[in-house]
């Protein structure tokens, strides 16, 4: 094969990957539908990326910048777009985040151009990743996101240990960000922060995930809520914590927010993703929970157990049994897309709606946290259906 007929099989296959209609699953579970196909992988990356395409200085095409994954995005609707800010990750490891666009949410996803051209402060991030965007009150859209530098105070040798912290940017339109100092607080380490999309008492809310060290949440832990003044120049004195990590659940060695909240008539929809241990290493799940509309630190409803977990393929990637999610879009008429990454590899969407949603969080039994309680709450289920057909039977009879 030539240049020329291996660039043309290139482009034909890039055009079907990215044209490929996705289909919804035809049964689901009642709370969402997942889609057949991801709707972003490394394969997404558009070929100027990854080759150089000039004969003279590639004469057998090969990858120049290789892609190895797109996953953990942030969303958001602006314009009738459906807009993903993907940790985009090179084969080099390092994650850079690129905006991907689509005209449904579904299907159809291509990068914009360019990688989104993110400003520094006068300490170079090595590693940044996992941006929420907050369409915010005061008019701006924030991007939060962890930015990964080597701990100073590791060992002579120790090349992996590292400090997470908060990084903040914001911009109006996904192309032009102005970097702002990144958030402080008490904790040693951050991840998974996110603004909250209103002021409270006049201040701006964040979201934390205190952390003792770089991987273990320790005596941290648990999704926290702070306030400051500012985002420019963000400090939060005091982390409240809102959810906290428990024995024997989904998010018994960490948990942490995930997209910003919606806010619903009855209070605010959270999503969130829990971690716990097993022989095969951690699981990474999604579950959800509500906050009172007026209390943001007051958990009102909270489901026992998952609300994703990885299934089939998504079992499998870079990071395996893991279901991640930072991003999620409510349209004018309700639905809402889920976008969730599988084991550190790839996105993924499945749909719902505001009411549906509604009807998981406040109706389905919290975790009874021992066994005999979960026996205790699937023979109330059992009775129920039960006492209802043999209702009905008598009403035919
Ligand atoms: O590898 C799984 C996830 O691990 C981290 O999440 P957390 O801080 O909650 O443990 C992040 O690196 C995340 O990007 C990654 O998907």
């Amino acid at each position: 094969m030539n240049f020329d007929q291996r660039l043309q099989a290139l482009q034909q296959a890039h055009d079907q990957l990215v044209t490929q209609p996705n289909e919804k699953e035809a049964l689901g579970n009642g709370i969402y539908e997942r889609y057949k196909y991801p709707v972003l992988t490394a394969q997404h990356a558009p070929l100027h990326w990854e080759y150089d395409l000039n004969p003279e200085t590639n004469p057998y095409l090969m990858k120049r910048f290789g892609i190895n994954a797109a996953f953990n995005a942030g969303a958001i609707k602006l314009d009738g777009r459906y807009l993903l800010i993907v940790r985009t990750e090179g084969m080099d490891r390092k994650s850079f985040f690129a905006v991907a666009e689509s005209p449904n949410g579904v299907d159809n996803f291509r990068f914009w151009d360019y990688p989104a051209r993110i400003p520094e402060t006068d300490e170079p991030d090595i590693n940044v990743y996992d941006m929420r965007l907050t369409q915010h009150e005061d008019g701006w859209i924030y991007g939060l996101f962890c930015t990964e530098r080597k701990d100073p105070s590791a060992k002579p040798g120790d090349e992996s240990s590292a400090v997470a912290q908060c990084g903040i940017v914001r911009t109006r339109d996904l192309v032009e960000w102005e970097r702002l100092p990144d958030l402080k607080t008490p904790s040693p380490q951050q991840r998974n922060v996110v603004l909250h999309p209103e002021f409270v008492n006049g201040k701006y809310a964040l979201y934390t995930r205190p952390q003792d060290g770089f991987i273990e949440a320790g005596t941290g832990g648990g999704i926290g809520l702070g306030f400051a003044d500012t985002m420019e120049g963000a400090v939060v004195e005091k982390e409240y914590i809102v959810d906290e990590k428990r024995y024997h659940t989904v998010y018994e060695v960490k948990n942490g927010q995930g997209p910003a909240p919606i806010r619903t008539e009855h209070g605010w929809l959270h999503l969130a993703h829990g971690v716990r241990n097993t022989a095969a290493g951690l699981r990474y799940v999604l579950y959800m929970f509500m906050t009172d509309l007026n209390d943001l630190t007051k958990v009102v409803y909270k489901p026992g157990g998952y609300f994703i977990a990885p299934e089939g393929e998504e079992r499998v990637g870079d990071v395996s049994n893991v279901t991640f999610a930072n991003g999620w879009i409510v349209d004018e008429d309700g639905t809402v897309y889920i976008y969730y990454a599988s084991s550190d590899t790839r996105m993924h969407v499945a749909t719902s709606s505001v009411d549906r949603l509604l009807d998981y969080v406040m109706n389905t039994p919290a975790d009874g946290l021992r066994s005999a309680a979960s026996v205790a709450t699937l023979t109330q289920l059992i009775d129920k259906n039960k006492a209802y057909f043999a209702q009905k039977k008598n009403e035919v009879a």
